[in-house]
């Protein structure tokens, strides 16, 4: 029987308040409206950004159902919708594409103007939201919320991706993989024959190692303080991996050492401090070096830093999805994926049923993953 047009009730993760555990519950998900899209999720990772969510350090309007790396299929469009129909395979698009405000028409822009990022309202565009619980509105959460077996997206906000695509390793093209790999090939740029040094060997620093090896990078530096993401960083192209517990000087100083005294090219800060944002960018050439920040600042977060680490010529930005425009690179790289021109599996630690999400959280708080899937139904079935 067709649910088009009909509320579904389904299961969600509910975040009532900072600091509290996820609660799955049964949420109502409204039909979506003109130009949405209601897509029923395959498989969802978690990302730390919905753990700085859960801790309160980034902020969101509660409740709040987070969630935004995944794979799903189409249940029902709206009107309007004409590029997808039910049973397309897509993906949730965090970073939004109209392809009309300015930044999309700015062949290097990415930050959709049409993005719930920065300060989110947590609902669609016509102020309002599809998800309720016992009748109450429930927010959703980087205009995607996949943390549910149903969602509605804007249709700005999802992109149809090659139907063979497995649903449980291409979710961490929505986010993670794209993140950190365009933060190297896209925003930095990064050059062959050149050195790098990324900081944080999570999921999405290492594909920012990833990213750096595929560029002909001939030096690559990790850096972390749990030494057990080590192996991975080396077997996904680090050429040394560092941990700044191990140093008694400053660690910008002993990149400085290990570059005969000249910093490394490109520096990456994918942890989402402002200490090590600093060191990163101290890390990197006093001329021509570049240093990214890819992890997410917490939304209170200020900082003080010595103008001369600029003045000199370094170049500091920051990126958003690796500064990849959405709509354009997500069925491009997950046909790249299935043509093999990078593996996904490294990068999946934990397939787990959504039932366990907390455990999913625990894990990565512990430094014991670095992605965990999160499966619904008969995917629970599809294992590495
Ligand atoms: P994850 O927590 O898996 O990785 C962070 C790594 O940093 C871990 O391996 C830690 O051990 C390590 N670490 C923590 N503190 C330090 C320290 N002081 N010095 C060295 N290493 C340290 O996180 P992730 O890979 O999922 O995400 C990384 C960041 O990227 C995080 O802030 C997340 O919110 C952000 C992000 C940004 C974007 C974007 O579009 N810019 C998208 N998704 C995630
Ligand atoms: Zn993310
Ligand atoms: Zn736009």
């Amino acid at each position: 029987m067709s649910t088009a047009g009909k509320v579904i009730k389904c299961k969600a993760a509910v975040v009532w308040e900072p600091k509290k555990p996820i609660s799955i519950v049964e949420i109502e998900v409204a039909p979506p409206k003109a130009h949405e899209v209601r897509v029923k999720i395959l498989a969802t990772g978690i990302c730390r950004t919905d753990d700085h969510i859960l801790s309160g350090s980034i902020k969101a309007n509660f409740p709040v159902i987070p969630g935004h790396e995944a794979t799903g299929i189409v249940e029902s469009v709206g009107e309007g919708v004409t590029n997808l129909k039910p049973g397309d395979k897509v993906i949730p698009l965090f970073l939004p594409q109209c392809g009309e405000c300015t930044v999309c028409k700015n062949p290097e822009g990415n930050l959709c103007e049409k993005n719930d990022l920065g300060v989110p309202r947590g609902v669609m565009y016509d102020g309002t939201s599809r998800f309720t619980y016992k009748g109450k509105p429930v927010h959703n959460f980087f205009s995607t919320s996949t943390f549910t077996e149903y969602t509605v997206l804007h249709e700005d906000c999802v992109v149809k991706v090659d139907a063979a695509a497995p649903p449980e390793k291409v979710c961490l093209i929505g986010c993670g993989f794209s993140t950190g790999y365009g933060a190297a090939i896209k925003s930095a740029k990064v050059q062959p024959g050149s050195t790098c040094a990324v900081f944080g060997l999570g999921g999405v620093g290492l594909s920012a190692v990833m990213g750096c090896k595929s560029a002909g990078a001939s030096e690559i530096i990790g850096i972390d303080i749990n030494k057990d993401k080590f192996p991975l960083a080396k077997q996904l192209g680090a050429t040394q991996c560092i941990s700044p517990l191990d140093f008694k000087k400053p660690i910008n100083e002993v990149l400085f050492d290990m570059t005969n005294g000249r910093g490394v090219d490109y520096s990456f800060e994918v942890i989402g401090r402002t200490d090590t944002m600093i060191a990163a960018l101290a890390s990197c050439n006093m001329n021509y070096g570049i240093s990214v920040v890819v992890g997410a600042p917490p939304s209170a977060a200020e900082m003080t830093f010595s103008p001369a680490l600029i003045f000199t010529g370094r170049t500091w930005k920051g990126c958003v999805f690796g500064g990849l425009k959405s709509k354009d690179a997500v069925p491009q790289l997950v046909s790249d994926f299935m043509a093999k021109k990078f593996c996904l599996d490294p990068l999946i630690t934990h397939i787990l049923p959504f039932d366990k999400i907390n455990e999913g959280f625990e894990l990565l708080r512990k430094g014991k993953s670095i992605r965990a899937i999160l499966v619904f139904g008969d995917e629970q079935h599809t294992r590495k």
